[in-house]
């Protein structure tokens, strides 16, 4: 949503007016009066959608902003909704502006209310974090291992990342950044055409159904956490991965041919689920030679590594 006309005379019986812009050109009026107005601590208005199709009903704003420790806390409620489904449908607007608020003044986005969780070592959160700083949003990272009360209040398998915008939970990354997407503004993680989406969601989907179980749980994790004779990691296993991580970077290979994107002219959610993965089969004793076989694949990584999403995301910083 984009404000083109707002007016407010914010006094004890004073009015305000809201237009609303969204983006497929819909537009939206609110309207209330101020109740209270006690600098600087205390806001209370009405508020009313206009026009016809909009819920006819008066609702009550009160926000409250309190001093805690040397910053300013600000607390809203919205109250006099008739039903919990139009109560619900607020509360995502409310989340997207009071996220919007945040960047505007915290910088630094300690006080955001998007929280990703997880290990920045793990290649979903990695995409995850890409994903958030491609669309430019601030969030909290907090630092969480798998099966951990914090995860699995999230995630019910336990696994990361956990994400959290206000209320709302989400476990799994192309959900969580499928959400981000469509609630944030700032660049498409998602091509511009149905065809393009579609090859989008297919790498996606493959990369979370094969390429993950062979690259990093079975060759990648066999040499971080072995399980072979002597605590070494145990060769036939990653013999056995090695023949499938080979064949699926000869997959990528031919699928990027001479572009750096999997999917359509940009980069998408595509692109950022493999790229973190590339990236630490890269640094693997066979590394060299898998991507040596897949030079496509090998310089669509360099171009992600010029990208500030993928350098700010490093697990190593
Ligand atoms: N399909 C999930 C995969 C999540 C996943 O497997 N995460 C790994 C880290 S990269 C994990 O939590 N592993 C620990 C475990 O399985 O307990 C997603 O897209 O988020």
């Amino acid at each position: 949503m984009t404000i083109p006309e707002v007016s407010a005379d914010p006094r004890p019986g004073g009015r305000f007016s809201v237009t609303m812009l969204a983006r497929d050109g819909d537009r939206h009026t609110a309207a209330g009066e101020y109740r209270e107005v006690k600098r600087p601590e205390r806001l209370v208005y009405t508020w009313q959608w206009q026009g016809e199709g909009m819920p006819n009903v008066e609702t009550l704003i009160t926000v409250s902003f309190t001093e805690r420790d040397g910053a300013t806390e600000l607390r809203m409620t919205h109250s006099g909704f008739p039903d919990v489904g139009l109560r619900d449908a607020h509360t995502s607007g409310w989340n997207s502006s009071l996220n919007k608020l945040v960047e505007r003044f915290d910088a630094r986005g300690s006080a955001a209310n998007v929280v990703l969780l997880g290990d920045p070592r793990s290649t979903f959160v990695r995409t995850t974090r890409m994903g958030l700083a491609e669309k430019g949003i601030q969030y909290t990272l907090q630092k969480a291992m798998p099966q951990t009360p914090e995860i699995l209040a999230i995630h019910p398998w336990g696994k990361m990342p956990a994400f959290r915008d206000g209320d709302l939970k989400l476990f799994e990354t192309s959900a969580i950044l499928r959400y981000v997407e469509e609630a944030f503004p700032g660049p498409s993680l998602l091509p511009g055409n149905i065809r393009d989406r579609a090859r989008c969601e297919q790498w996606v989907s493959a990369i979370n159904a094969y390429c993950y179980d062979a690259m990093v749980r079975r060759y990648l994790l066999q040499y971080v956490f072995p399980k072979g004779a002597d605590g070494k990691p145990d060769r036939s296993v990653i013999d056995a991965a090695l023949k499938d991580v080979a064949q699926q970077l000869a997959i990528f290979d031919a699928a990027y041919g001479e572009k750096n994107f999997l999917a359509g002219a940009n980069v998408s959610l595509a692109d950022l689920f493999l790229a973190p993965i590339v990236a630490y089969l890269e640094g693997m004793p066979e590394g060299k030679a898998l991507l040596q076989a897949a030079p496509n694949v090998a310089r669509a990584l360099a171009a992600m590594r010029e990208r500030a999403s993928f350098r700010d995301s490093d697990p190593a910083s």
